[in-house]
């Protein structure tokens, strides 16, 4: 891991100093696997554990990114696939990603990760501090898992017919503030929600259904183009031939 170590501190002071030199940022470290060694585990390393798949442990990414935490917290891939068997002996026994070695501790739950690192770690404050903004950020937020979980059970159905409402609720959404193009007006917690999860969705349309979710959706198109805008997300994305994959052996087999 020092390796990887290195690599992400060199990045992120490369990428402060040089912002065009975008190549090293986009490096990625292996995934561990079963015949990985064990970590130092609880020696004052902050360690991240994903999945590059997995759009939970994406959030936990993406807010790292954005809060510019790159040589803060370490960044631990791992192959769900594949895992090695001290992930959940040693360090999370749910198993799952993401999860947050920190001070000593193991979290898990990304909403709450994405909170927590904002709350605990230095760099700009990814919730805002207006009242309406923050009421209308958590019920968001509090809709994340019923918006997804509507989304994923269409897929045995008629996706676009079942859809469509949900889709409609989220172009509303954006129209609560008008000093920015995402939820909040600035980039947030509420964005990083939902955003890893758009974009598997948006491709499963386009490339499965051959549907386009933006379509009549102004604003909705406008906060795509804009999340891919910002380094600490486009870093993070999925692969899409590999997400397609691994979606048809689940969903479609
Ligand atoms: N509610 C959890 C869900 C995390 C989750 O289900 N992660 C999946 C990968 S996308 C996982 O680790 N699965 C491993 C398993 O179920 O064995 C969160 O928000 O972090």
């Amino acid at each position: 891991m020092e390796n990887h170590n290195f690599v992400t501190a060199y990045d992120f002071k490369l990428h402060t100093c040089f912002p065009l030199l975008r190549s090293v940022s986009d490096v990625r470290p292996p995934a561990l696997t079963s015949i990985s060694e064990p970590l130092p585990f609880f020696d004052g390393t902050t360690r991240l554990y994903i999945c590059y798949l997995c759009p939970y442990a994406q959030r936990a990414w993406i807010t790292r990114n954005c809060k510019g935490l790159q040589d803060k917290i370490v960044l631990v891939p791992i192959d769900l696939r594949n895992r090695p068997s001290w992930y959940k002996e040693k360090v999370y026994p749910l198993n799952k990603v993401p999860s947050l070695e920190h001070n000593g501790k193991v979290l898990g739950e990304s909403l709450d990760l994405i909170r927590y690192t904002d709350a605990n770690f230095e760099g700009p404050s990814l919730f805002p501090s207006d009242p309406a903004k923050r009421e209308f950020g958590e019920q968001m937020i509090s809709h994340v898992d019923t918006f997804t979980s509507g989304i994923y059970s269409s897929y045995k159905g008629d996706p676009v017919e079942q859809t469509s409402a949900a889709f409609d609720y989220l172009e509303n959404a954006l129209g609560k503030f008008d000093d920015g193009p995402f939820f909040l007006g600035q980039f947030s917690l509420v964005d990083i929600a939902y955003v890893s999860f758009l974009e598997r969705i948006q491709l499963v349309f386009s490339e499965i259904f051959k549907h386009d979710i933006t379509t009549g959706r102004p604003k909705l198109v406008t906060w795509i183009q804009e999340a891919n805008k910002i380094d600490g997300y486009k870093q993070t994305k999925v692969d899409k031939e590999e997400y397609l994959k691994a979606f048809k052996i689940k969903f479609l087999a």
